[in-house]
């Protein structure tokens, strides 16, 4: 039903946890393909993404959608699930050795779920070798590393070096506040996305095929 799709994406964008959980139960109840229901909700965070990027709205606000998407999600999984719908994606996130910062890590995670990757996310404080172990055992196509110190960007060589040596066809990508694209590229890391809606396009682009 093209109208409750509309009102899902509206609803996600909004923020509106209880619509848009609300919504998707009525728009599976109603038969509607699961994976046209994620679709609703993805388009929604493509825009929140966009608008952030944009400088019209800012964190909160795309905390509170990212939220209203999870809780759409919780209630779309078992359909997924019980469609076949795998994730064609799968990202490693985490906050490098010695850094505590989450809330930027947390942000990147939530935009890339809401692309329609499976994120696995281990946390702050991670050591280099943790990454290169994920990357490898999740056989994952991106990891994404976070740090928000300077003291903790050398950690990123490290990480970078680790997940090349375990897992050579996936992508590493980095971002946090001191970092730069010429960071990035210093370490050999494939890309650098100044935000979380930019990481997803960053994602997209060296996932392309
Ligand atoms: C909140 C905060 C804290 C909180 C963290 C809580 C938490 N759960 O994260 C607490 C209080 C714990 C904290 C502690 C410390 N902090 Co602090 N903290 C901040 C603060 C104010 C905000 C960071 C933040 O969350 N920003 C909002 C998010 C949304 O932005 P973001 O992290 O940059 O993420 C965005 C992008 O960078 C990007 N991104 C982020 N990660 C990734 C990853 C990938 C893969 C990609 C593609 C993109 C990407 O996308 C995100 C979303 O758009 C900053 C100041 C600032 N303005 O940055 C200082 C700041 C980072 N902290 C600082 C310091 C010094 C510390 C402490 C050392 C203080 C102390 N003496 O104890 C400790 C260190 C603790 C540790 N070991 O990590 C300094 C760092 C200075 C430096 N150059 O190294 C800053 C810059 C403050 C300052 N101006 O001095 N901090």
């Amino acid at each position: 039903m093209p109208a409750d799709l509309a009102a899902l994406t509206a609803a996600v964008e909004a923020g509106d946890r209880a619509a848009a959980a609300e919504l998707t139960r009525g728009a599976l109840e109603a038969g509607e393909d699961p994976e046209r229901v994620l679709g609703a909700m993805t388009a929604a965070m493509d825009a929140v993404g966009r608008r952030f990027q944009d400088g019209e709205i800012f964190v909160p606000e795309m905390l509170i959608s990212a939220r209203a998407m999870k809780a759409g999600t919780a209630v779309l999984e078992p359909a997924l699930v019980a469609a076949g719908v795998v994730p064609e994606f799968t990202a490693v996130v985490g906050t490098v050795e010695g850094d505590l910062h989450d809330i930027g890590k947390n942000l990147v995670g939530m935009m890339w779920r809401g692309a329609g990757f499976e994120v696995v996310d281990l946390g702050v404080n991670v050591p280099a070798a943790r990454f290169a172990e994920a990357a490898a055992g999740r056989g994952a196509h991106i990891v994404g590393l976070s740090a928000l110190l300077t003291t903790t960007m050398p950690g990123m060589r490290a990480a970078v070096e680790a997940v090349r040596a375990a897992s050579p066809g996936t992508r590493v990508v980095i971002g946090g506040a001191p970092t730069t694209p010429e960071f990035a590229a210093q370490i050999g890391a494939d890309g650098h996305a100044p935000d979380a809606g930019a990481a997803v396009d960053l994602a997209r682009r060296l996932l392309a095929r």
